[in-house]
């Protein structure tokens, strides 16, 4: 066996938790040579429904999995890891708009990224719990004062890259292996440009095989943008399986090397690339050498329209972090 990975997961007693840790104990991860040890934080509350999915884990008998830490006590929880999955956050409630649900979330991400600075020098962090790119953005500022590169830090986008690539499949009538180079662009909400005009169907520009522009710049973004909304309503749940799925896809995506001219999304810190605001967790499509660095895909054609729409969802990523400026 050549290593061992711990990974601490937030929010571990919670459905996308209950869907994303069977898959990460079972190796399907990391590969057949990697042991996994799992260092779960849950509120205090939530204890005991975490040991009841520990138990479930023991159950599984996973020959890869190692040892499983329980724990309300954030340091603990972070202590060694060499990935962090914040899951954990409250998710919007009846009647709440976005801006409360930032300052209901944020103040988690400020403690979370402070104990980041017990983590292995190699650690890695994807944020998921919502709204996912300023609360990465707050937990990296901690982080960082801790010594813990900027470069670490991953706002989730890569289910809206999945939700995509399906509708782009869907409409050409091919399967969903066909389609590449989805990217997304900005944040993890209703703003975000999902960017037909640079993808590819079997290789080929999707405008030239989907030959239709007003439903790509039209339907196709509205059902990315509200599909979360979708499923809550068909499900009267959030979408659990899916985001769990997408963590892991995103987890596997900057451990290896980016096959061939693809690319997949992320939101990562801008270093201004595309006319990003520097310092913005921002999502744009990246490249992984498969040794922990990425990199922003450059020279991608942005018509106006993709201009105007990547303009409109950073200014929202401006807004949410005027919001949350005294938890930089
Ligand atoms: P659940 O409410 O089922 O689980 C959240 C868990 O987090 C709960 O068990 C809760 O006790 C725990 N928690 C709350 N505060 C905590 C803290 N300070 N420390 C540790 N744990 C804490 O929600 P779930 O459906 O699992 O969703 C989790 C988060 O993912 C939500 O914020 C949700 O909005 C977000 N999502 C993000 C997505 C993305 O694409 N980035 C998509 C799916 C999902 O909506």
């Amino acid at each position: 066996m050549a290593r061992t990975v711990r990974v601490a997961i937030t929010g571990a007693a919670g459905q996308i938790g209950y869907a994303l840790l069977p898959r990460l104990a079972s190796g399907a991860v990391f590969g057949p040579d990697t042991r996994v040890s799992l260092s779960l934080l849950e509120i205090t509350p939530a204890l005991p429904a975490l040991e009841g999915v520990a138990m479930e884990l023991d159950d599984c008998a996973f020959p890869l999995l190692d040892d499983i830490v329980l724990t309300d006590n954030t340091e603990e929880a972070f202590d060694g890891i060499n990935w962090a999955l914040m899951v954990g956050a409250k998710p919007r409630g009846k009647g709440m708009e976005r801006g409360d649900l930032i300052r209901e979330n944020g103040p988690i991400f400020v403690g979370q990224g402070k104990a980041l600075g017990k983590a292995a020098d190699d650690v890695q962090v994807l944020v998921v719990g919502n709204p996912a790119n300023t609360n990465c953005l707050i937990a990296m500022s901690h982080a960082a004062k801790a010594s813990v590169p900027q470069q670490r830090f991953h706002a989730m986008t890569r289910l809206d890259q999945n939700r995509a690539a399906t509708q782009l499949a869907q409409k050409a009538g091919v399967k969903v292996a066909s389609v590449s180079n989805m990217a997304i662009w900005g944040n993890h909400s209703a703003t975000q440009y999902p960017d037909a005009e640079n993808a590819r169907i079997d290789g080929q520009p999707c405008p030239q095989v989907i030959a239709d522009q007003a439903w790509l710049q039209g339907e196709f973004i509205d059902i990315v943008q509200q599909r979360g909304a979708a499923v809550i309503a068909a499900r009267g749940l959030s979408s659990a399986a899916s985001a769990a799925n997408a963590a892991l896809d995103h987890v596997m995506s900057v451990e290896r090397e980016t096959a061939g001219d693809d690319w997949f999304s992320g939101g990562i810190i801008s270093d201004g690339s595309y006319g990003v605001e520097e310092g913005l967790i921002f999502s744009f499509p990246l490249r992984s050498d498969g040794k922990g660095n990425w990199s922003i895909v450059q020279g991608l054609e942005l018509g106006p329209f993709a201009r105007s729409k990547i303009d409109a969802t950073a200014t929202e990523l401006l807004e949410e972090k005027a919001v949350v400026k005294d938890l930089l």
